[in-house]
């Protein structure tokens, strides 16, 4: 069985980070309520969800997926590129050191885990506000041991790489093509988003369903068209903090 590593909603949420959105109220009540919901999602898709307490000194922290990199051999704890993140990671690589052999990030490096992309054995990581060359450098010499190669990819218009690309089948990608050039993924099919929904390129594949947010129904067409298996869930609160779907879970 599949553990999802969640971390409940920040009571302090409304003082996250923002570089693309506006500020909003985020109502507190409701992003708990949907983000419950994302995780009876996950169990719904065989995963035994694993929650981790949140604290009120770490407004963004239910964003779990920036915090590190599971892959089967170890797990990476990141550096995140946001000052006020970097707390996080604590209690993240206590829950992980049960799971995993744990290696680092360390400074002047810095990564997210929401601009690593991994297919098969490649990984491509965002050069981003968050993740710097040197973030990109120190993942490369980690995991090159193992089999891994890890390529920086150019982003433009947006926070990490996932939220501009992400796998949604065996061999299809879903991408935002004005964030990111598709060609750098090479032979993929892919899928682009409709253009009147630029945030839709972030999905989560878990066991052939693609979990999905509710607010993307053109996207969401093209996704079915091609005979995708959507597991649609309402995350429009903790949208408005600039998270997605792949970024409120760790799966190993
Ligand atoms: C941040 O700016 O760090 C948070 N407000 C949002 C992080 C979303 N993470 C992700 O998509 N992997």
């Amino acid at each position: 069985m599949k553990i999802a590593l969640t971390r409940r909603v920040s009571p302090s949420i409304i003082d996250c980070e923002l570089t693309h959105l506006e500020r909003q109220p985020i109502d507190y009540p409701t992003a708990v309520r949907q983000h419950a919901a994302y995780e009876a999602c996950l169990e719904d898709l065989g995963c035994q969800v694993q929650q981790l307490p949140s604290d009120p000194g770490m407004p963004d922290s239910v964003f779990i997926e920036d915090t590190a990199l599971v892959l089967d051999e170890v797990a990476v704890i990141t550096r995140p590129g946001a000052e006020s993140r970097r707390g996080e990671t604590a209690a993240v690589a206590e829950a992980l050191s049960a799971y995993r052999p744990l290696r680092f990030i360390e400074p002047p490096g810095t990564l997210d885990g929401g601009d690593i992309l991994r297919l098969g054995k490649n990984l491509y990581v965002g050069v981003s506000g968050r993740s710097n060359t040197e973030g990109i450098r120190q993942l490369s010499s980690l995991l090159g041991p193992l089999g891994y190669t890890v390529q920086g990819v150019p982003l433009s218009g947006c926070l990490h790489l996932k939220s501009a690309v992400t796998q949604v089948g065996g061999d299809i990608l879903l991408v935002n093509p004005r964030w990111v050039d598709p060609a750098v993924f090479g032979a993929w099919r892919r899928v682009e988003v409709d253009p009147q929904e630029p945030y839709a390129a972030n999905a989560l594949l878990l066991s052939e369903a693609v979990v999905y947010p509710a607010a993307y129904a053109r996207t969401a067409a093209r996704l079915e068209q091609l005979g995708l298996s959507l597991y649609q869930v309402d995350a429009s609160e903790l949208a408005k903090a600039e998270g997605g779907v792949t970024c409120c879970s760790l799966i190993l």
